[in-house]
């Protein structure tokens, strides 16, 4: 997966991952199309989506892949890992679109035992993202948690990355430091302004979460709330492109 991913974006020259957080499926289609070149993967919240349906989904998956892109459902899996296996079916059938998912180690590694059995359940592989650490301001990942965290998901095949928090650069580095170089570090929380954001969001710069160790950037308001997303996309692209060039 991590492979997968680095491929799209030495292609597209972006290290971006847009949080496409829009309620509408028009305006999640008409965003791919704005954007869907200036970024290497596509983070989605399935169940935030006012007018969904399977058939809608299903063609904005299909754009989505042919824009380049892997589809990353944002979706905090936390349960035991037979719910989870079954929470990746259901009626939004995570598992037959998403390439990637995040989860919680709150309930112990079987989780991610659970959602690989989902993607084996209909014949595909995808990948999972633990939450190491959190962008949010008073989240309860202690830094001995994010230890435990790190510790158990670098011996777990299922299990290709972490997400790290972007506000703070300080504790990606500390973060990578933990990770080595064998997994992937993903960092929602940052933005080109830097500072506090809407209920608790923290926000950080990119260019110094990517310094710091981060290999995705993960981007929403930032881009889906600009006045012209593209033009921001290509920006936030470019600060990602050349700040991993630096390092
Ligand atoms: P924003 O508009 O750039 O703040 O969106 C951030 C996105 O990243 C949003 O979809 C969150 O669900 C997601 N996110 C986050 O902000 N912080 C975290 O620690 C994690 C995910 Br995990």
């Amino acid at each position: 997966m991590a492979k997968r991913y680095m491929e799209v974006a030495c292609r597209k020259q972006s290290l971006v991952c847009l949080a496409a957080d829009r309620s509408t499926m028009a305006g999640l289609n008409q965003l791919i199309d704005e954007v869907g070149q200036h970024i290497a993967a596509l983070k989605t919240h399935v169940d935030l989506i006012d007018d969904w349906t399977a058939e809608s989904w299903a063609a904005f998956c299909t754009k989505a892949q042919t824009s380049d892109l892997l589809i990353f459902e944002d979706r905090k899996f936390a349960d035991i890992g037979k719910i989870s296996r079954n929470q990746m079916a259901g009626i939004y059938d995570i598992r037959s679109w998403a390439d990637l998912v995040t989860a919680h180690l709150i309930s112990g590694p079987d989780i991610v035992d659970g959602l690989q059995a989902g993607w084996t359940d209909v014949n595909r592989h995808g990948g999972v993202l633990l939450l190491a650490q959190m962008s949010s301001r008073g989240n309860l990942l202690s830094p001995q948690y994010t230890t435990l965290v790190v510790e158990k998901g670098k011996a777990h095949d299922g299990v290709f990355g972490f997400i790290g928090n972007g506000s703070r650069p300080n504790e990606l580095r500390d973060l990578r430091k933990a990770v080595g170089e064998g997994k992937m570090i993903w960092t929602p929380g940052v933005n080109l302004v830097v500072g506090d954001g809407e209920m608790g969001q923290r926000y950080g710069d990119p260019a110094q979460a990517v310094a710091a160790g981060s290999d995705c950037i993960i981007v929403g308001s930032g881009i889906h709330k600009a006045e012209n997303p593209a033009q921001e996309a290509a920006k936030y692209a470019a600060v990602s492109w050349q700040a991993l060039q630096m390092r």
